[in-house]
């Protein structure tokens, strides 16, 4: 009877676990209604699938932490741009067409169970205008902060019962052009909220209240560059 009942006990836990990640809701027109948070989802939404394996190296180290970007190039003009991350991967989400997925998430799909805390952080090359500015400028890029977020709420929660994945929203500002939302480079910052290792599966997602048609998603700026 125990094996029975720890068994009903971890299909609950797997079940839990395995929810789908929901609709990635705007900030704009949102209204709380007792209480509750209502939003008009996205129109559009890209999805990057990653794994980060353990060991691997960073793209940057600050403060014993290891930063890993993802980097986007919007062709239009936005009103607002959510960021959102979810570690691992949910069993049942599976990547679909279009989606821009990494060849370290297809080598270690086996792997749904590694995770990390995660932390996002919004970027934009300031000075980076056009397509072809990410293969001249990319040296000289002035990465602003758009800003980040540590935990959400909004987000299923993580194997460890925690809320601890990420979402972050920006929205364009008329009177800050650093903080316009404009055609350009942009790039999603991420770590563990602890410092040390990040591993683990991952789905990194970018949504928009308009139609952008013509974003890209890559590991790397030059690679991003290259895209079709
Ligand atoms: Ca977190």
């Amino acid at each position: 009877m125990k094996i029975v009942n720890c068994l009903i006990a971890s299909m609950v836990m797997l079940n839990a676990s395995a929810q789908k990640i929901g609709k990635f809701g705007a900030e704009l027109g949102m209204k709380t209604i007792l209480g509750k948070e209502i939003r008009v989802p996205y129109m559009d939404v890209s999805s990057y699938f990653g794994f980060i394996e353990p060991g691997s190296k960073p793209d940057e180290e600050k403060a014993g932490k290891k930063y890993y970007y993802v980097y986007v190039w919007i062709p239009v003009a936005a009103p607002e741009l959510g960021i959102r991350m979810i570690s691992p991967v949910p069993d049942k989400m599976q990547p679909e067409t279009g989606d821009f997925i990494n060849p370290l998430f297809t080598k270690n799909q086996t792997d749904r169970t590694s995770y990390f805390d995660t932390w996002v952080s919004l970027e934009r090359a300031v000075n980076i205008v056009s397509f072809a500015d990410i293969k001249t400028k990319l040296g000289k890029a002035n990465w602003v902060s758009l800003g980040y977020n540590d935990d959400s709420n909004e987000l299923p929660e993580q194997p460890s019962g925690l809320k601890y994945n990420s979402v972050f929203r920006a929205t364009s500002s008329v009177s800050d052009p650093l903080r316009a939302l404009t055609i350009g480079l942009y790039r999603i910052g991420f770590t563990t909220f602890k410092t040390g290792e990040v591993q683990g599966s991952f789905v990194a997602q970018i949504g928009a209240p308009a139609k952008l048609p013509g974003v890209k998603i890559a590991a790397t700026a030059n690679e991003l560059a290259n895209a079709e």
